[in-house]
């Protein structure tokens, strides 16, 4: 039996789940080799996309990384324009020139993913100074994962930010791996201690499965950096489900455990409520069904459109 839900679990559980069978219909499609680009899923991390989005408005922007199809799609991004880019279609969000790693939806403020590891998280800096200097009402947030936090920039990034009280969020998707390699391997530190060391506000998520509560703590985390005018840092515990990159499961590979993700899948809204799952497949699923007939029926772009704004 399951429990009773409310609506807001109901809309953001409808939003997850649509991420999550936009990801299973890429692993179906992966072997025809249709996508040609690599892909880095998010499933299991959803929650932290949906939560995060909810609370932000159209004119908030948010820059993001190679894992990016949960943020693209809970920022509002178009789904035929995704699967579209994924085929490698002029009618892609970047006209078939980017792939998964670098989608964009600039008009609904997802404003850029990248494959260098730390490299969006001073553009959302550069954004929140902009954003300062034109007075406007806006909030930016650099999406990056735990590895990130070992790049130099990320620290040049949260120095400046703090230092120039700039309106951005810092969240770091910990899912506690870097490609093959677990967090406690790399780092000699606590990111969220590090981080509170430049000034910053930190805020903890540890229930990172948990749409509703990742929503809940972001609103507060926004009234924060509305209110105070300076930036926040928010870090999530989450769980990657697939391998680093590419459709497939690594738990034979030796550098983790199963039963961690067993843990996690018990706790996983997703996995918990099928009936909810069922309710909800058909719409999903006709919607994706519909994305990607529009992805198989568009041109590749011609030789001219290759050429143009890739310099
Ligand atoms: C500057 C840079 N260094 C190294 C890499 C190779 N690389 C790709 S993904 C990755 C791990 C990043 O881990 P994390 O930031 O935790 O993100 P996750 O993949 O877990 O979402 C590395 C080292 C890269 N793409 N860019
Ligand atoms: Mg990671």
């Amino acid at each position: 039996m399951e429990k009773s839900v409310t609506n807001i679990f109901k809309q953001l559980f409808y939003q997850a789940l649509r991420i999550r069978l936009v990801e299973e219909h890429i692993i179906d499609l992966y072997p025809s080799d249709v996508i040609q680009s690599p892909v880095h899923l998010s499933i299991g991390q959803e929650a932290v996309a949906v939560g995060a989005c909810q609370t932000l408005t159209s004119q908030d922007l948010l820059f993001s990384t190679y894992r990016s199809h949960a943020f693209y799609l809970a920022k509002g991004g178009n789904l035929k324009e995704m699967f579209a880019e994924l085929y490698g279609k002029v009618t892609g969000c970047a006209r078939g020139k980017a792939g998964s790693m670098h989608l964009a939806a600039p008009d609904v403020g997802f404003m850029g993913a990248s494959a260098v590891v730390a490299s969006t998280i001073p553009h959302a800096v550069g954004a929140a100074l902009a954003a300062k200097r034109l007075k406007k009402n806006q909030i930016i947030v650099g999406v990056f994962g735990d590895g990130a936090t070992e790049e130099g920039v990320y620290h040049e990034s949260l120095n400046f930010a703090a230092l120039h009280r700039l309106p951005v969020i810092f969240l770091c998707e910990n899912n506690g791996l870097a490609v093959h390699s677990s967090r406690q391997a790399r780092q000699n530190f606590e990111i969220i201690e590090h981080a509170g060391s430049y000034g910053l506000k930190t805020f903890h998520i540890s229930e990172g499965y948990d749409f509703v509560k990742v929503a809940d703590a972001m609103s507060e985390v926004i009234r924060h950096v509305r209110t105070t005018h300076t930036p926040a840092f928010v870090e999530v515990q989450t769980f990657r489900y697939k391998e680093h990159v590419g459709p497939g499961d690594d738990f034979s590979c030796g550098y983790r455990n199963i039963s961690e993700f067993h843990n996690w899948k018990d706790l996983d809204p997703l996995m918990q409520y099928p009936n909810l799952v069922e309710s909800f497949r058909p719409r999903i699923v006709e919607e994706i069904e519909e994305a990607i007939q529009f992805a198989k029926g568009s041109a590749f772009p011609s030789i001219e459109e290759l050429l143009c704004d890739v310099v």
